[in-house]
């Protein structure tokens, strides 16, 4: 991939995308080949997006990657040879380039350009686009394919100016980061921290890792992927991915269908160490309910605290390490390699910042409440996202009569399908909040996405429409089946960023849409079957 940023040959174009990660890469390909001019800007160097940024040592995709890749090309799919059972980034990310390569994408896309706002002109029926490098572009459409866990959540501490290490995050992890020998912190142990601090402690002198709240994680059981299996797979591809898209998850692994209730305790445990052996995300779907009922999902939790006393040789560490408080898989579910046997090592430290808060940085280190002052050379942040809405948000977008995104979300966001809000004519939200998105296997969700709103556009060429848009009462309706579907689950329950809890003054909206994935693809097409049900095409707009 080259890295010159590639100049803007045009200023008008029928789409333009923002971003080059796997939706904004797929939108560009499949919208071309429909025949409309498309230009994607990409603030990055390169093609990946979330592939492309996190860099940090263990980076790897807790999907599967036969099911973590895109199914729109059998011959690409084919041809494609993973290694492993959960990709690393630098896999995910030489997937992305050859994908780039293989559909000539990068001609269209502008690197190195990050789009700060976009207005709506009424009188024109375009998106006006301006980026940092002061170009403006007019779009009759705009896709934000900003991704969904791309807007890096960075804690401010007291004292942060006068700290002499470096500070790092795991969202956007410089190459060039020296850890050999090093005194390292870490802060957050969600996915990106749980993945990080094994391979961190390889090379550190000296690890501490300061937890404020202890999540549920699965052994990945990650192996390479025998030749059998992916010839196997190679051949029934057609067949699982459609599996896949009418699954509840994303996913070809079922979920068993009994309650955890039903059966008894050998029974239940024998189900739990079955699916612990899969490893990762299957683990949850040992039983119909344990998302759904707090008995089965306290048994389920139970299963997994007794894995973290068993892995941890220090009793102290290990109750410091089991979760308290929520859930299992009401906060997204981490899956990891060798997590909680590192804190067996003599020279990595769990600090609970929990029982004594950060109070700020020192020149030397971290300092907590209890008074400790913790010597670093490197503090990594592991703090997470501003999710599902950041990326969008932190653009200066205004809609009808100016009024900002931000402040149309600003009591939580409100979309129709994740796709489209009112009063934002011809703006598309890639895995939207709305969506199943963050809840499923991505892929199939942007894919979906791009399908549903190309589908869209050429209905537009051929009804001569020019702006679409969902009425607010859709969108109310959609808010309403979101919150529902959460509801029916125990997933509300936690302060997660899917709640927004992490973000403060984030207002506390479940984000997503928990209804599944395949029931969530039937809804999108009875809409369409229904003649865009509830979307306002041109002139017939009452809205806003
Ligand atoms: O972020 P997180 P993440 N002081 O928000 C802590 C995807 N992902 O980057 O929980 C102290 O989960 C915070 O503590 P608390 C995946 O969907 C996927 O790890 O607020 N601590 C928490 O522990 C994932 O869910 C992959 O109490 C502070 C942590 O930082 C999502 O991205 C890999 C703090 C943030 O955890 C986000 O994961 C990585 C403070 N001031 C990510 N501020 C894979 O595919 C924050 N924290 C494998």
């Amino acid at each position: 991939m080259g890295d010159e940023a590639r100049g803007l040959s045009e200023d008008v174009v029928d789409v333009l995308v923002v971003g080059a990660g796997f939706g904004g890469m797929y939108a560009l390909h499949k919208l071309r080949g429909l025949g409309f001019s498309v230009r994607v800007l990409e603030r990055g160097h390169g093609v990946g997006g979330t592939w492309y940024w996190n860099r940090y040592p263990g980076a790897r995709c807790d999907i599967e990657s036969l099911e973590y890749s895109y199914s729109f090309s059998a011959e690409l799919q084919q041809d494609w040879e993973w290694t492993q059972r959960y990709p690393t980034q630098p896999e995910m990310r030489a997937y992305a380039e050859h994908v780039a390569d293989r559909f000539d994408l990068c001609p269209h896309i502008t690197f190195g350009v990050a789009v700060t706002t976009a207005a709506y002109d009424e009188d024109g029926g375009c998106w006006r686009v301006g980026t940092d490098a002061g170009d403006l572009i007019t779009a009759r459409f705009l896709v934000l394919a900003t991704g969904v866990l791309s807007a890096a959540s960075v804690p401010q501490f007291p004292g942060q100016e006068r700290f002499r290490g470096r500070i790092v995050h795991t969202g956007s992890w410089p190459e060039d980061t020296e850890v050999d020998g090093l005194r390292v912190g870490v802060v957050g142990t969600g996915s990106s921290g749980i993945q990080v601090v094994p391979h961190l402690a390889e090379r550190a002198g000296h690890l501490s890792v300061f937890q404020r709240t202890a999540n549920y994680s699965i052994s990945a059981a990650n192996q390479p992927l025998a030749p059998a299996y992916l010839r196997d797979v190679k051949a029934r591809y057609p067949e699982l991915r459609e599996q896949a898209r009418r699954s509840f998850t994303g996913s070809t692994v079922p979920i068993n269908r009994q309650s955890a209730l039903a059966v008894d305790e050998e029974e239940r445990n024998r189900r739990f160490e079955e699916r612990w052996a899969l490893g990762g995300f299957a683990f949850l779907g040992s039983f119909d309910d344990v998302t759904r009922d707090p008995e089965a999902n306290r048994l389920a939790a139970r299963f997994v605290e007794d894995k973290i006393r068993a892995a941890v040789d220090d009793p102290a560490t290990a109750e410091l390490l089991v979760p308290a408080g929520h859930p299992i898989g009401s906060r997204r579910i981490c899956v990891d390699t060798g997590y909680h046997a590192t804190f067996n090592l003599p020279h990595v430290r769990l600090v609970d910042v929990r029982r004594a808060p950060i109070t700020g940085l020192t020149e030397a280190g971290l300092r907590t409440a209890d008074g400790e002052e913790h010597p670093l050379h490197l503090l990594v942040l592991a703090t997470g996202f501003d999710a599902m809405t950041g990326s969008f948000v932190r653009i200066d977008v205004r809609g009808r009569g100016g009024v900002t995104l931000r402040e149309k979300w600003a009591d939580g966001a409100r979309t129709y399908l994740g796709l489209q809000t009112a009063g934002f004519p011809n703006l598309f939200t890639l895995t939207g909040p709305g969506s199943p998105a963050v809840l499923c296997n991505m892929f199939l969700a942007l894919e979906q996405h791009v399908d549903w709103v190309a589908d869209l556009l050429v209905e537009m060429r051929e009804r001569g429409a020019r702006t679409v848009e969902p009425t607010v009462d859709a969108e109310q309706d959609w808010s309403g089946q979101v919150a529902r579907a959460a509801e029916r689950t125990l997933y509300p329950q936690a302060d997660s960023w899917y709640v927004g809890a992490n973000v403060p003054g984030k207002p506390r909206v479940f984000l997503p849409y928990a209804g599944g994935v395949g029931k969530y693809r039937r809804i999108c097409e009875q809409v369409v079957a229904d003649g865009y049900r509830a979307f306002v095409f041109d002139a017939d707009l009452t809205v806003v």
